[in-house]
């Protein structure tokens, strides 16, 4: 039998359906001055913007719009990479502010067979650096590049802790005191998970400039701490197509509210320097933040977005997570978005590809593998017009 509770940091940690706190969402559809939201046009001049404002300025921080200049720069190619499948590219994004700077590399593979420029996934890499192996001596299912190139599409990633380590003494040391050592002074400045999503956004600058890539067409990808990270890159920056995040739970696609797994208050004692210090004042008042995750999904409409979670990983509230699609709805219904979403949980396995949110709920443990990403594909397939045949 499951346990139904457990104690972790002094905390307990509920895993009961049963006693799961009632709660209320904060609304969706309406202005912080109390207009009703009826059509795209006050969603995407009022109420989105407030949303995104409450985001930043409760959760992962204010995101600097501007900086100095950036530049790349090609430190290795190959053309026939993968026995011919693929082009490699390793390109240096070298970013300038008020005379300082920071580079960082991104390993990007494009497939040879093609006719036109490609789509691509960006995996924000959380894990470690072997994953994204340029030379694919090493090759892993968390970024299984070869079956992504099969596929049709570009595949690209760059590591996290190039941007920002991912711990509490030294996450500054990255573009945070490089570049912008102002956001280290404010409550609402963005920390690790801001910096991570920052720079995403600098590969996408990347992109629009490679004309093998389709810069229309480029998915952001994160798992975890990356999938929550995917979802703030791609609610702040409309260029990204899609958003494909993994088991990101708490901060990410759950339900702050539920109190299920992970909380809030877990998250900021754990991982403080993931968000800004304005959400520590939440942590044991989760009901008066004044948005939940739903809305975070909701930013962005009218674009795919696909959320996974997996049966071991309680932590991360698989249903808090589906719930959070389903409550985001109202927001694709707007846009005249097919969401087609059940009710209740979906089965185990059965991935809900056919729908603007999709999303699902995978047998196993916490992770990224090699079925999700097959879901990935099938489900850029179906929204970039490619649909399948039943
Ligand atoms: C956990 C954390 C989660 C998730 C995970 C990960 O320890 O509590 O929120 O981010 O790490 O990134 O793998």
């Amino acid at each position: 039998a499951q346990i139904k509770t457990d104690k972790f940091m002094g905390e307990i940690v509920n895993y009961d359906e049963t006693t799961v706190p009632k709660y209320t969402l904060p609304p969706l559809l309406q202005t912080l001055k109390g207009e009703k939201v009826k059509n795209v046009a006050t969603w995407e001049k009022k109420r989105r913007p407030e949303i995104l404002s409450l985001f930043e300025e409760h959760i992962y921080g204010h995101m600097p719009s501007k900086f100095d200049s950036l530049n790349f720069k090609m430190i290795n190619e190959k053309t026939d990479a993968m026995d011919g499948k693929a082009h490699l590219k390793e390109i240096q994004i070298t970013v300038w502010n008020k005379g300082n700077s920071v580079s960082f590399p991104v390993v990007l593979f494009v497939p040879n067979k093609r006719t036109k420029p490609a789509p691509a996934f960006l995996l924000i890499n959380n894990r470690g650096k072997r994953n994204t192996d340029p030379t694919r001596e090493t090759k892993s299912t968390f970024w299984p590049a070869e079956t992504i190139i099969d596929s049709g599409y570009a595949i690209a990633s760059f590591h996290n802790a190039d941007i920002a380590l991912d711990r509490k003494e030294t996450y500054q040391n990255g573009i945070l005191k490089q570049l912008f050592p102002e956001e280290l002074e404010k409550a609402n400045g963005m920390k690790a998970i801001g910096s991570w999503a920052w720079a995403a956004s600098r590969v996408m600058d990347y992109f629009l400039t490679d004309k093998d890539i389709d810069a229309k067409k480029v998915a952001i990808v994160g798992h975890s701490r990356g999938g929550k990270t995917a979802l703030w890159a791609g609610a702040q920056d409309q260029r990204f197509a899609m958003v494909f995040n993994s088991c990101s739970g708490n901060s990410g696609a759950a339900l702050a509210r539920r109190k299920y797994g992970e909380t809030v208050s877990l998250i900021n004692k754990q991982f403080g320097h993931w968000f800004n210090n304005n959400y520590k004042n939440f942590s044991n008042n989760v009901d008066s933040l004044p948005v939940d995750q739903h809305m975070l999904i909701g930013l962005i409409a009218p674009r795919p977005v696909y959320t996974t979670n997996a049966t071991q990983d309680r932590w991360a509230d698989p249903y808090g997570s589906f719930l959070s699609s389903v409550n985001a709805k109202p927001i694709y219904d707007l846009y005249h978005q097919k969401v087609t979403l059940p009710k209740d949980m979906p089965q185990v396995n059965s991935p809900i590809i056919n729908s603007t949110i999709g999303y699902h709920f995978r047998e196993g443990a916490h992770d990224l593998n090699v079925y999700d990403w097959t879901n990935f594909v099938r489900f850029a397939n179906f929204h970039y017009g490619s649909r399948e045949k039943k």
